[in-house]
């Protein structure tokens, strides 16, 4: 029997780049970091294999990690707000993980009869795939599109904006060197036509230990998800890292104001990273700089804005001052 051509749920999600030209920018990527000197360090982009995005799932419902719930608490308390001070028909999000948090702005659009498109920029093409077709399927009257790319390098992949409220949640902008954050809001800008939204979501500067228990969790979570990246590393390239010759390190950096996460080796250490065509030698004691999550203040947030071509419109925090969500609009 003939088969009438169905549009297949794969077609609504493409890739910035084909899977040979991904690994070999990640080996690219890898090398640099593992090369730099005085401490080596890898993109924190490569946690989120399916196994490090579970983990980081699983350290969102830990109860030393505030963010997650905190900035749930913001969005369901100021969704509607958001929306109807926008008017967007579009809504994107970068990063957007496993999904949920954008629910309770496509509800807020959806009542107003604003919902016609949706479109994730995600790195991880398994939660991607699954994202895009639950809300496909929960929001049947949108246009919901994925695309498996970088939200430093690919957001010209978004397309032109124009009735788009574009959202960056999680406190992932956080990932972002401070110097990269003006170049990062400038690109994002681009991505926007006037009148167009920006939301971030930005984890705040506060008590450290409040901080420090966060990154430190009693269950090990955090630990796992940072050596996660070497089993990433030997996966996709090839490596043979143990990781259990790692331990967890994580601190503030009070002067910065960032959280710095650190695997360092328990002792030496000789590891192939084949694709790369390296060998990795370290002494007990080194350390590999896997993450930094950079905490903000309204102030040195706004002090980010200049020449970006977007303008801060609300400041959003919890009772707590935990976290914020900030609303950036193209004017
Ligand atoms: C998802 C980037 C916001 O920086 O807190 C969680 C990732 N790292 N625990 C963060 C993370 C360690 C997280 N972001």
């Amino acid at each position: 029997m003939h088969q009438v051509p169905e549009v297949r749920r794969g077609d609504r999600v493409r890739r910035t780049r084909r899977a040979d030209e991904a690994l070999a920018a990640m080996v690219a990527e890898v090398r640099a970091g593992l090369e730099r000197r005085p401490l080596p360090e890898l993109p924190c982009k490569y946690f989120y294999d399916a196994r490090g995005s579970a983990l980081f799932d699983e350290i969102t419902r830990l109860p030393e990690y505030y963010q997650g719930r905190t900035e749930s608490a913001i969005l369901g308390a100021h969704a509607d707000a958001i929306v109807e001070a926008v008017r967007p028909f579009e809504l994107a999000e970068l990063g957007s993980g496993a999904g949920r948090k954008i629910r309770f702005f496509l509800d807020a659009m959806r009542s107003r009869g604003w919902l016609e498109s949706v479109v994730l920029l995600e790195i991880n093409d398994v939660y991607l795939r699954e994202s895009v077709a639950r809300l496909q399927a929960d929001f049947p009257e949108a246009r919901v599109r994925g695309i498996a790319g970088d939200f430093v390098s690919d957001l010209p992949a978004l397309g032109p904006g124009g009735g788009r409220l574009l959202l960056f949640l999680a406190g992932t902008v956080g990932n972002l060197h401070p110097d990269d954050l003006s170049p990062f809001l400038r690109a994002a800008a681009s991505a926007l036509e006037p009148g167009d939204g920006f939301l971030v979501g930005v984890d705040l500067v506060k008590d450290e230990g409040r901080l420090h228990a966060a990154y430190n969790d009693s269950a090990g979570v955090t630990a796992e998800f940072n050596r996660n990246i070497l089993r990433v590393l030997n996966d996709r390239l090839g490596a043979d890292f143990d990781p259990s010759d790692f331990e967890h390190h994580a601190f503030y950096d009070a002067e910065r104001q960032w959280i710095e996460m650190r695997l360092r080796a328990r002792r030496p250490v000789r590891a192939r990273v084949p694709a790369a065509g390296l060998t990795v030698t370290l002494r007990a004691g080194d350390e590999i700089r896997t993450e930094l999550s950079c905490k903000y203040t309204r102030e040195s947030f706004a002090a980010r804005l200049g020449g970006t071509g977007l303008v801060l419109e609300r400041w959003i925090t919890d009772p707590e001052r935990l976290f914020a969500s900030a609303l950036l609009r193209r004017p």
